[in-house]
């Protein structure tokens, strides 16, 4: 009782993985306390890993979002699907993310099935437990079917029922991946909450306002290229973006009838932008057509889906 207990700090990296649309992105979000990373009702919204730390007294957190594990062929499925699994071993501690307000389907199968095998704790966040949908026991039970045994009677995981977007039970997740967490000092200073290259959180921005504005089909179809971020006159930040779309068709519908779609992606994004950047900007966006860019490796890597 004589010595005073030490201060030892904990630090680690945590994926969430999950199937799209779970709510991966806004507890990203909700955890860090700031938007960096884009959410959409549109399942696959986000494309590649977004890193932000969680710092308190007891010591600090990457999170890692992730893109949905998805059925997908070409080549930036393949893409987003490695950018979700190659995290599953590399990191301290997983957050397997269900949506408990959706049906359970082979997708889900498929996803728990690989998380099972994960050589790391697993922290199961039973999301979305504000709807009335919700079937916490249903997932509950599918997740001891795969396991083989009550959650319980297994060291290396905890269930944590919670939302992310009313921040239900986001402190006690939290908790729970401290407790999992090894001794060591923190990867990044204590004031930066993400490194996803700037270029490319323009270009998500501008992704989710066109997500928010077009129908359910055309989404996957957009890809948005940054070209340019450059400060004019000190005061104000030019940026050129290129949308790319597969079809003419789809380049018309994102233009809209005499430019208003276009005009109003590019009016809401500036708000955004301007946010991100703490000053003016001046927004200048193209569309282009090309039928293959989903596959397109020189493409997708201008992108920046390396
Ligand atoms: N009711 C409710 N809705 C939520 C919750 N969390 C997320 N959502 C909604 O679910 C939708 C998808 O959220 P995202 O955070 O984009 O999901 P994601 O898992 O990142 O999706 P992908 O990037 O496509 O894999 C959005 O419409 C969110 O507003 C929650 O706790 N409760
Ligand atoms: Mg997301």
């Amino acid at each position: 009782m004589s010595k005073a207990k030490e201060k030892v700090s904990k630090s680690g990296m945590v994926s969430i993985v999950g199937r799209p649309n779970v709510g991966k992105s806004t507890l990203l979000n909700k955890i860090v306390g700031e938007k960096i990373a884009i959410v959409t009702k549109v399942p696959q919204t986000t494309r590649s890993q977004i890193r932000g730390m969680y710092n308190d007294h007891r010591g600090q957190i990457v999170f890692i979002d992730t893109p949905g594990i998805h059925f997908g062929a070409d080549n930036l499925d393949k893409y987003m699907n490695s950018a979700a699994a190659s995290t599953i071993d590399d990191v301290d501690c997983l957050i397997y993310l269900v949506d408990t307000s959706r049906r359970i389907g082979r997708e889900e199968e498929n996803i728990a099935a690989k998380v099972k095998d994960a050589k790391v704790p697993i922290v199961v966040g039973l999301n979305k437990v504000d709807l009335k949908t919700r079937a916490v026991d249903e997932y509950i039970q599918f997740l001891e079917g795969v396991m083989g045994k009550p959650i319980t009677e297994i060291e290396n995981i905890a269930l944590v029922a919670l939302s992310g977007e009313k921040g239900i039970n986001v402190d006690k997740l939290i908790d729970v991946v401290f407790e999992f967490l090894p001794e060591g000092p923190a990867f990044y200073e204590d004031d930066i909450i993400t490194d996803f290259p700037q270029k490319m959180a323009v270009a998500d921005i501008i992704r989710e306002k066109l997500f928010n504005l077009l129908k359910q089909e055309l989404p996957h179809s957009l890809g948005v290229q940054v070209e340019q971020i450059r400060p004019i006159k000190g005061k104000t930040m030019h940026i050129k973006a290129v949308i790319y779309v597969e079809r003419s068709t789809q380049k018309e519908i994102v233009i809209g009838k005499g430019g208003s779609t276009l005009k109003k992606v590019g009016s809401l994004a500036r708000v955004d932008l301007e946010d991100l950047m703490e000053q003016k900007v001046f927004l200048e966006l193209f569309v282009k057509v090309n039928k293959r860019w989903r596959d397109d490796i020189s493409i997708l890597q201008e992108l920046g889906y390396e």
